[in-house]
């Protein structure tokens, strides 16, 4: 499918054009970055048509428009996906390689916008895609960090964080919007005064400081359909005036310090996942790109449609990405009240019905609730709007459930000097989803279950999905061709056709090539590893991955006690047949979570010394992928042949890393927890390596707190060898080192030992290990398991998603251009 007239001789003359005009080089003595900037700009030029027409289509068909609201985006490279969304890819490579460029190099060349930390980021950044893709009118709103995602150094096997400035070199991929900047009020106090002309008070905010928010858009290029969508991304800048009036009284140095003080608050993404932070920087961020959005929002309604907003929710939709926008309720009512002189009950619907939330986490630690005393000094107005809205909605409980005092204690927006931000986003919005089934399931159950008592009909399921496009057609080009050799390329926007895979695996000739596909993979993936850490390892050993956030509940911790068992076994019986098996692992631990920077340390410190013990004899190897991130991500899932998707049950609201390795044809062995329970409902439980305690089965020994790991490890010798090993010098001479994770298991810093209950599981998990060794040494069989995976992950793509999104709350219909 090639929707533009690609004109090569046109092309490779702006590329020789931009470098001129950036650089004053020519092609033969341009830098590598250089090159890169050239040939994205090339490309950029060739976006601007169909974005220009697309935004004129919106403004002719006027369709109802949806706002992804997300702290958090995370993009990864855009130059290769623009080019394959373009349907331009294999012109601009071969153009390209005519004048002594090689596409992949340059796409290393670029800089990759990590502005997230990990799921919920990237599901914003497959979502976008997708919505693109579709043909829906949509944006995609957040803050354009300077430094993204921190990018990870291993120093003496330790976690050290450098900063991301991704921003160093031009970033050919925006545009600067200073004509759409905004206002942006923190501080300061609200006062009332009667106006005679109204015959009614009139309310007053005086004394805020204001910053100004500028808007970058990105381009979202859908596939193959000249649809180009946008993200607006909020950078924040000094108010002129103020500059200047410090300027007329010559304190000049007071007016650079407040540009410099506006600009923190977009220097930084917190780097924390599953996890609040509860900084006042934080909080201004989420208020900052709110009211710069909807303020946007507001006006470009009242352009379109005029003052009267009863039609507010036909034609936007709003959706919160968590809980890190839900002060949007507040700010609307804001706009349309303060800004539009609405009355509460006029507005007060508007929003209600144009407003949506998704929920990503049942992890208490991630809940965000703010203190009042922070959030009333820095956004009196919104933190009055709030009180309203919650004394208003307890009258409203009260009718529900009349007298039941201990619930509204529990719903209550504000309660024990705290906001409750997921609260205000229930109680704000007309829906409310949970992103895998079980996680939905558990939100009805437990978490949310007062509010879904009161209306059971505000929530749903949204299972999440993953793009095919990244990650499949471009992360793992070999496997994509051959899909399309036996299919067609239906499968690039229709993932279900996936399942004209299934006859593939009576096929013994396709098998074969299935599997020397994933050995090339392997290959690619060997010799990254061999560049970037040094580490031979063999291509025909089981490559088993586990890619995630590092966090407690991921249980990594499992995953490498189970190496430190099977090292045990080796030197004790070094003899024994053992399948050769390489543990591979990539993760980024938070800044501040020191358990999880020492699980990071384990591994290092495990890898040393098993890939260097003569007594293994290369047949165990252990792996850690430093910076593990969207680019290397799409490297490594396209070679697994094992997913670890082994987190405590009922804690991974879905994942979406287990979606990626399934498409590309690695079987899973995981727990019943997030969408596991989906991948195994659609490819089969005997196509996967399933393990461990039930969800029911974590939360009831949490309910009853009968959980006693102490008792494990007196009793088990196998565990206690394990975890002793973490205390008697094998892995550190100094023996205090890895005492914390051994307390952790054990005593527990917080009073509560093993909190995830690895060593209830550990003995499951080796099982499930043995299996799925023992499924590997059939080779033709494994074949069939991972042609299988990949056969049935039709279901697993954001497509699909967006698609229950669009019809069950958007309700939006594809805009088309010709
Ligand atoms: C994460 C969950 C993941 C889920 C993503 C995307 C947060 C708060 N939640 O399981 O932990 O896949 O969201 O929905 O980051």
């Amino acid at each position: 499918m090639t929707d533009l007239k690609f004109d090569k001789a046109a092309f490779v003359e702006d590329i020789k054009d931009n470098l001129r005009r950036f650089y004053r080089v020519d092609l033969e003595d341009a830098r590598p970055e250089q090159k890169f900037f050239a040939v994205a700009a090339a490309v950029e030029d060739r976006i601007i048509d169909n974005w220009m027409d697309t935004q004129k289509a919106f403004e002719e068909q006027r369709p109802k428009t949806v706002y992804y609201l997300s702290m958090e985006f995370l993009m990864g490279r855009a130059l290769g996906n623009n080019l394959l969304n373009l349907c331009i890819y294999d012109e601009v490579k071969d153009a390209l390689e005519e004048i002594g460029l090689d596409l992949n190099v340059l796409e290393d060349q670029e800089a990759e916008p990590a502005l997230g930390n990990g799921g919920l980021g990237r599901l914003a950044a497959c979502f976008l895609d997708s919505l693109a893709t579709g043909g829906y009118a949509a944006y995609g709103a957040g803050i354009r960090y300077h430094y993204g995602l921190f990018k990870q150094k291993i120093k003496d096997g330790f976690q050290v964080e450098a900063p991301d400035n991704w921003l160093k070199n031009m970033y050919p991929f925006e545009l600067k919007r200073p004509e759409y900047a905004k206002e942006i009020r923190f501080g300061g106090n609200t006062r009332t005064e009667w106006d005679d002309t109204l015959g009614k008070n009139k309310f007053l905010y005086e004394n805020y400081s204001s910053v100004l928010a500028v808007p970058y858009d990105m381009p979202i290029v859908g596939y193959g359909n000249r649809i180009v969508d946008t993200l607006r991304l909020w950078d924040a800048e000094a108010i002129n005036d103020f500059e200047l009036e410090a300027f007329d009284k010559g304190e000049y140095a007071r007016a650079v310090e407040q540009a410099n003080l506006a600009r923190t608050i977009t220097e930084v993404l917190y780097p924390n996942d599953n996890h609040m932070s509860g900084k006042e920087l934080r909080l201004k961020q989420q208020y900052f790109f709110i009211s710069a959005t909807l303020q946007t929002i507001v006006e470009q309604y009242v352009h379109r449609y005029g003052e009267d907003f009863s039609r507010f929710p036909e034609k936007v939709v709003l959706q919160m990405n968590d809980t890190h926008p839900s002060m949007a309720v507040a700010e609307l009512m804001r706009i349309l009240m303060d800004e539009y002189g609405m009355e509460w009950d006029d507005a007060w619907p508007v929003v209600h019905s144009s407003l949506a939330y998704t929920n990503h986490t049942i992890m208490q630690e991630a809940l965000e609730k703010w203190p009042i005393d922070l959030f009333s000094r820095l956004l009196p107005r919104v933190y009055q709007i709030i009180q309203e809205i919650d004394r208003r909605f307890l009258l409203d409980v009260e009718k529900h459930f009349p007298g039941d005092y201990a619930r509204k204690e529990r719903m209550a927006i504000i309660a024990h000097g705290q906001v409750r931000m997921a609260y205000l986003a229930i109680v704000g919005s007309f829906s409310v989803n949970g992103v895998a089934a079980l996680h939905s399931e558990l939100l009805q159950s437990r978490v949310l279950r007062d509010f879904y008592e009161m209306w059971p009909n505000k929530f749903s399921n949204k299972t999440n999905g993953v793009t095919q496009r990244r990650f499949l057609l471009h992360g793992n080009p070999l496997l994509a061709a051959w899909i399309t050799k036996h299919i067609g390329d239906g499968w690039h926007t229709d993932f279900s056709q996936m399942s004209g895979l299934l006859p593939l695996v009576e096929d013994e000739q396709a098998l074969r090539e299935f599997m020397a596909i994933k050995r090339a993979n392997k290959v690619r993936l060997a010799e990254y590893i061999k560049e970037h850490n040094g580490i031979e390892v063999d291509p025909d050993s089981i490559f088993d991955v586990q890619v995630k956030r590092l966090h407690e509940y991921k249980r990594q911790l499992l995953n490498i006690l189970h190496v430190i068992y099977l090292y045990d076994e080796i030197r004790r019986n070094p003899d024994a047949d053992f399948y050769p098996h390489t543990f591979i692992f990539g993760a980024k631990a938070s800044a501040g979570y020191q358990i999880a920077k020492l699980i990071i340390k384990l591994i290092g410190s495990v890898a040393e010394k098993v890939n260097n013990d003569p007594a293994v004899k290369g047949k165990l190897k252990v792996v850690f992928i430093e910076d593990y991130r969207v680019s290397n991500g799409e490297i490594i899932f396209a070679a697994a042949d094992l997913s670890e998707q082994i987190s405590t049950a009922s804690r991974e609201a879905s994942g979406t890393g287990n979606m990626k390795f399934m498409i590309n044809g690695a079987p899973t062995i995981g727990t019943m927890d997030g969408a596991n329970v989906e991948i195994v409902e659609e490819v089969g439980i005997e196509n996967a390596f399933i393990f461990g305690l039930s969800a029911d089965e974590v939360l009831r020994l949490e309910r009853e707190g009968s959980y006693n790991p102490r008792a494990i490890y007196d009793n088990d010798p196998v565990i206690r060898s394990i975890l002793d090993h973490l205390v008697d010098g094998t892995f550190s001479e100094d023996t205090g080192l890895f005492r914390p994770i051994f307390d952790s298991l054990l005593a527990g810093s917080y009073g509560k030992a093993d909190p995830y209950f690895i060593l209830a599981d550990f003995h499951a998990y080796a099982e499930a290990q043995r299996r799925a060794v023992e499924a590997y040494k059939d080779r033709e069989g494994w074949a069939k398991m991972a042609l299988l995976n990949t056969a049935c992950s039709g279901k697993f793509s954001s497509d699909r998603t967006i698609k229950e999104y669009v019809d069950g709350i958007w309700n939006l219909d594809p805009v088309t251009i010709d």
